[in-house]
């Protein structure tokens, strides 16, 4: 008797350890984010795909191909509208604007998987790593994690149950984006999470043999639906929308002043526009340096509620601005 609760009980565990990111686009508790959200102000203007193989264990026969790069530009055009990677291809993405670190997710991306006919509670879903750089040569990449079984390779109509993944495009079916933070990467001297420019998708081979598979964050082989010898063969990118950029954060008040602070009150981050800023001070009400900062954005979200005053020097002017902190 007491074997079989055991095992009943190594039955259930695993059940609840999987369920323990965000649930499908359908579900109370989803991150998923339709197309038309008003959240998106941008949608990726550049695109260069590198094409992988469509099976990476026989490359001899030829590279995805399916869609045209320039199909993930703009706002997702669902199931078609998309530019497929091919095992471990990429796809490298521009914006007229650069993302910067907002509150909450700060951009998404766009496959187009689908619910399981049969199964709805599982989903087709062709997985993605997501990287960004703020110079086009250094990416880093979100830590992703995966709890989907790697016993048995998924088939090209591969079950997933989307609770099982994090931070991996497309967690989401078509026209529901996968919502990224940039606070999730790892901090480096070498990405401004500020002025971000670039994002790269990097398909998972999905592919559980030890000799072509790739790994999550947590050193976990990815499953995805694998083989996919066909011309659509990987991830299939819609498009990538952005939440933040620099170019749509609230719009000056004093926008004709040639030095001006915003938006105020301020949250999380200040920006400050001025020509050939050279520092950029903050004091609190009795006169305190709280921050000083040569960026043009700064962070503010560590500092109490109150008034601030903001000293802007520049080449030659320094002008103090009073702005509220929320
Ligand atoms: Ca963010
Ligand atoms: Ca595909
Ligand atoms: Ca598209």
């Amino acid at each position: 008797m007491i074997k079989r609760i055991s095992i009943l009980l190594l039955a259930m565990v695993p059940v609840a350890l999987w369920a323990q990111f965000a649930p499908a686009q359908d579900q109370p508790g989803t991150t998923a984010m339709h197309a038309d959200s008003s959240a998106f102000v941008a949608w990726a203007a550049g695109c260069t795909v590198e094409r992988g193989p469509m099976r990476i264990d026989k490359p001899e026969n030829g590279l995805a191909s399916y869609g045209a790069d320039s199909l993930a530009l703009g706002k997702p055009g669902g199931t078609y509208d998309v530019v497929s990677l091919g095992d471990g291809g990429t796809a490298t993405l521009t914006f007229e604007s650069p993302i910067y670190n907002g509150e909450g997710p700060d951009f998404a991306v766009f496959e187009n998987g689908f619910a399981n006919a049969v199964n709805p509670d599982t989903w087709a879903l062709e997985l993605g790593f997501v990287e960004v750089s703020s110079d086009g040569v250094n990416f880093f990449r979100f830590p992703a994690v995966t709890y989907v079984q790697t016993e048995t390779q998924l088939g090209n109509a591969g079950s997933i149950v989307p609770a099982q993944l994090h931070n991996f495009a497309s967690k989401y079916g078509a026209f529901y984006g996968t919502p990224f933070d940039l606070d999730e990467v790892e901090d480096n001297e070498l990405l401004d999470k500020n002025r971000v420019t670039h994002v790269r998708i990097v398909d998972v081979v999905g592919n559980i043999d030890p000799e072509y598979a790739t790994t999550d964050s947590e050193g976990h082989i990815v499953n995805d639906p694998w083989p996919t010898a066909f011309a659509s063969s990987g991830f299939d990118l819609d498009a990538v929308g952005v939440i933040h950029d620099i170019a749509h954060n609230d719009v000056p008040e004093n926008a004709e002043e040639s030095i001006a602070v915003y938006p105020n009150p301020v949250r999380d981050r200040l920006m400050v526009k001025a020509e050939d800023l050279q520092s950029v001070e903050i004091y609190n009400l009795v006169g305190q340096q709280v921050l000083v900062s040569t960026f043009d954005i700064v962070d503010m979200s560590d500092l109490n509620q109150g008034i601030y005053f903001v000293r802007i020097n520049t080449d030659g002017k320094t002008v103090t601005k009073r702005v509220v902190k929320q």
